[in-house]
């Protein structure tokens, strides 16, 4: 049996996914369960990537700890991927052990292959793309050319990876392997980026603490891009190197977008190569989902309204929608006019109408699915057209063309619905015509089962409704003609894509009511020492000043005094205090956490609040002398 490993990126839980991290996802999944319908045994990765700096900032920014943050983020993801009904096998979470273990591992490999070094590093860093910004890309106004935020100067001594050793390697893998990037346009992209030469990659931080820790010095945590791409092993238990890894490695596909394309096809493949193993076989990099142009965004808060959208048109809707209008390395706009066009046309009237028709037309002169007796005109090219469009199906798939393998199954969808016409079975009801009326109903609903395996990988709900419509108990796997039995009873047929009409699908959506929070419950497990708490330092402070901070609906930039001397803190308390309602207020800070960089601005240090359906500070009873110590 031959085996399909397939991944997505796994996604920093720094905000909720969006209609972007769907795309990829839905992708994937469609991959997987084609994959699935050949036979193959499937393997199929999706999770998240947590030990991000803006992970740990958002934390601090929800006044949690990045790991409670990370626990209560992780099944936001889990919960939508069930809703879009995504078959993942694994979702990883780089929190677990067995991720850390295996990426620890994994750094261990390189190392005692000579590929990890020490040095110094200085340079400007986004926080959002975990990268430092090359000379080439940098700005005079030192902004990320991607997320447009504040980039931030590091300088510290760092662990390095020599990626520069393996530029030779990439550039004759990527030339002799034509299909190891796709689409084209990336591998080009990636052949200039490499031929103007690799730099050895810093990979390690010592100024975090929220991380996995080197192996062979824990002082340093591993860079997170570093660690993140050896997921795509540690998932399969790369630790121990038990049956999933010798199965499944190396992958099938990695898919993403474009952005994170080089991470992929250069540094990762670098590493394997340094750890002699083998490499990926595809990196594919798909266009960005846009709104009004503008690639969607947790860091610059572009959204799409992809829960309205999907309590209007359902789930498949939504999944065939992605899959069917944009073209897969293409950027796409995503437009609910095009959704609710694509609905109404393809969805409800050429395949929901068909169904509804046959099964009326059944259930009206038959009793059951009636015996092809007869063979006619058309019957032929039909059945014919079925087999070619799986074929089809098949070469678009590899090609990761999903709107063309849609359109090629909605070609052939269409092809039945004028068979239906141009036979115009209705009228031969007659005694004498009545076999043929059989035969061509039977072929029609043997077109629909037929259809439904096809579509089955895109939109699987649908593919169920019609097989249970046409009377199957299970479900039937199979892409071969004349598999439908005869004599089964067929259902009345609730129309699979009730109409939506105009008015209401433009309508806005209503906002989800806010959710209320849930109350915390007290923790008797995971309990600190008193040593370990007697380590925080918390002090009364006096708010001096006080800013919104641009971007940021949530947070405030304040001015505190200690009494000692003076700090900058970032508190997401902006939805609950207005700036001037602050100045003066006294406060309690932690003034030992490690400084943050929260949207661009340094924090050095956090403020105490109750926190619950509103944000309250916290404070003495009675004013004190600012510096006074809080236990
Ligand atoms: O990059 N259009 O995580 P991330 C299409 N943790 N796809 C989009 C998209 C858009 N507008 N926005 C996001 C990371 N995506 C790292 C990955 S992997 C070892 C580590 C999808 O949360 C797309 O798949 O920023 C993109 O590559 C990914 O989300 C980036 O997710």
């Amino acid at each position: 049996m031959s085996t399909f490993y397939v991944t997505t990126p796994i996604y920093y839980v720094n905000g909720e996914p969006h209609a972007g991290h769907a795309y990829t996802t839905i992708a994937a999944d469609a991959l997987a369960r084609y994959h699935r319908l050949k036979g193959d045994e499937v393997f199929f990765l999706t999770g998240v990537d947590e030990h991000a700096v803006n992970v740990y900032n958002a934390a601090i920014e929800e006044g949690l700890s990045p790991q409670a943050y990370c626990d209560k983020m992780a099944p936001i993801f889990i919960k939508l991927w069930e809703r879009l009904n995504i078959s993942n096998d694994i979702f990883l979470r780089t929190t677990s052990d067995m991720h850390k273990r295996g990426a620890q591992k994994f750094l261990n490999v390189l190392h005692a292959n000579g590929d990890i070094y020490k040095g110094a590093y200085k340079g400007y860093y986004c926080a959002s793309c975990e990268e430092f910004i090359t000379e080439k890309e940098l700005t005079d106004e030192k902004i990320c050319p991607i997320h447009k935020i504040p980039l931030q100067w590091l300088e510290e001594e760092n662990y390095f990876f020599r990626l520069s050793k393996y530029q030779d390697r990439l550039l004759a893998h990527i030339h002799e392997n034509p299909d190891f990037v796709y689409p084209e346009a990336r591998r080009n992209e990636l052949l200039n980026f490499l031929e103007s030469g690799l730099q050895d990659v810093s990979i390690s931080r010592a100024s975090l603490s929220w991380g996995i820790p080197f192996p062979f010095d824990p002082e340093h945590i591993i860079y997170i891009w570093i660690e993140a791409l050896s997921n795509y092993i540690t998932a399969l238990d790369y630790e121990t190197e038990g049956e999933r890894y010798h199965t499944f490695w190396p992958a099938d596909v990695h898919m993403m977008a474009k952005d994170i394309s080089r991470f992929h096809a250069l540094l990762w493949p670098a590493m394997l190569m340094s750890a002699n193993l083998p490499l990926p076989k595809q990196i594919v990099a798909h266009g960005w989902l846009t709104k009004d142009g503008e690639a969607l965004s947790k860091t610059r808060g572009i959204f799409i309204d992809m829960d309205g959208d999907i309590v209007t048109y359902g789930i498949d809707a939504f999944r065939y929608y992605l899959l069917r209008e944009f073209s897969f390395g293409n950027d796409g706009d995503y437009r609910p006019a095009r959704l609710h066009a694509r609905y109404n046309a393809d969805l409800a009237n050429d395949l929901g109408n068909l169904l509804n028709r046959v099964l009326g037309l059944v259930n009206k002169n038959f009793d059951g699915v009636p015996e092809p007796t007869t063979p006619g005109e058309f019957d032929d090219e039909i059945k014919q057209m079925a087999q070619a469009t799986a074929a089809k199906l098949d070469e678009h798939i590899k090609a990761f063309a999903f709107d063309a393998a849609l359109e090629t199954i909605w070609e052939f969808i269409r092809r039945i619905n004028r068979y239906v016409q141009q036979t115009q079975v209705w009228t031969l009801a007659k005694p004498e015509t009545k076999p043929r009326m059989g035969t061509i109903l039977y072929n029609s609903l043997e077109a629909l089962r037929f259809i439904s395996v096809l579509i089955s990988p895109v939109i699987p709900e649908t593919a169920e409704k019609i097989q249970e419509q046409i009377g199957l108990a299970e479900f039937d796997t199979v892409a071969e003609w004349g598999r439908l039995p005869v004599g089964l009873t067929v259902s009345k047929g609730e129309p699979i894509f009730p109409r939506v009409d105009t008015k209401k699908a433009q309508q806005p959506q209503p906002k989800a009511a806010a959710k209320p929070k849930q109350k915390q419950e007290l923790k008797t497990t995971d309990l600190v020492s008193f040593a370990d708490f007697q380590k925080l330092d918390l002090r009364l402070a006096r708010v001096l000043a006080a800013e919104p901070v641009e971007g940021a609906d949530r947070l405030l930039k304040l001015q505190v005094d200690l009494g000692t001397e003076k700090r900058q803190v970032v508190a997401g308390i902006a939805e609950h205090y207005t700036a001037d309602a602050l100045i003066g207020k006294q406060v309690i800070v932690v003034v030992n956490l490690e400084p943050a960089t929260i949207r661009g601005v340094e924090s050095q240090g956090m403020i105490l609040a109750g926190s619950g359906d509103s944000v309250v500070l916290a404070t003495l009873e009675k004013e004190m002398p600012l510096g006074t110590q809080v236990r």
